[in-house]
């Protein structure tokens, strides 16, 4: 099991945090979703591919730097 970080910009309130944690969550192979509003930050334990994280970040309507 390892851990990504991915920052995320777009988020702007607690509503984005949730889209974007609910959107982490249903990306095949993770384990433990945290999205930090302030920081920007999410971050993702489990197997996933950090592709794919990123891709669902994006789908929800955010998008992922770095
Ligand atoms: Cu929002």
């Amino acid at each position: 099991m390892s851990q990504i970080i991915l920052k995320v910009e777009g988020m702007t309130c607690n509503h984005c945090k949730m889209r974007a944690e609910k959107a982490l969550q249903g990306v095949s192979g993770v384990e433990s979703v945290k999205v930090d509003l302030a920081a920007k930050e999410a971050v993702v334990t489990g197997d996933a591919e950090r592709a794919s994280l990123v891709k669902a970040v994006e789908d929800a309507g955010y998008s992922v730097v770095g």
